[in-house]
């Protein structure tokens, strides 16, 4: 994606390695015509890189971010600290508790500067992309009736789900 384009979200992760989970977030961002961009940019390592990607992504229009991290992890929270737009924290498995750790330190914001924090791993990933296109909604009737189908085909899922049970059963 052109860093000319605008874009609705900016995606961070602190690694590559949690690239495994968070491509689970990308994929579903893609399937619901999300524009976004995606960046390895660390809280602790590269601090400095973190506010020039904010800085760029809320030139270009992005309406929320999806910052993902493990162990110590401190990205959502410094990204909700330099902005005022909704950010999405995404704690990742491994760390001393796998992922028990990550968990709290994106949840635990102090008052006045709030994480919305999903599940651990690919799960909240999958939730993260979800919430956005949520938030999107809000403001955009085609992406209202984008996150609309893909509810009505998860459910749909879950239906021949079960059909398949009860026929295993009958
Ligand atoms: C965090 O530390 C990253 O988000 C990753 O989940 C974890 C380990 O990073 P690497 O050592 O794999 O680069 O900052």
């Amino acid at each position: 994606m052109s860093h000319t384009n605008q874009i609705d979200v900016l995606m961070l992760m602190g690694s590559d390695s949690d690239w495994d989970a968070m491509s689970k977030c990308h994929a579903l961002l893609d399937e619901l015509k999300i524009p976004h961009d995606v960046h390895v940019a660390s809280a602790h390592r590269t601090p400095a890189r973190v506010l020039e990607l904010i800085n760029d992504a809320e030139k270009r229009g992005a309406k929320c971010f999806i910052c993902a991290a493990g162990m110590a992890a401190h990205l959502a929270g410094v990204v909700a600290a330099h902005t005022t737009r909704p950010v999405i924290g995404v704690p990742m498995p491994g760390g001393i508790s796998d992922g028990l750790d990550a968990l709290l330190s994106t949840v635990q914001m102090p008052p006045g500067v709030p994480v919305a924090t999903v599940g651990v791993g690919s799960a909240g990933a999958k939730n993260a992309a979800i919430l956005a296109s949520q938030i999107i909604a809000l403001t955009g009737d085609d992406m209202a009736k984008r996150v609309s189908a893909w509810r009505t085909a998860q459910a749909d899922q879950v239906a021949a789900k079960d059909k398949k049970l009860q026929e295993k059963l009958s």
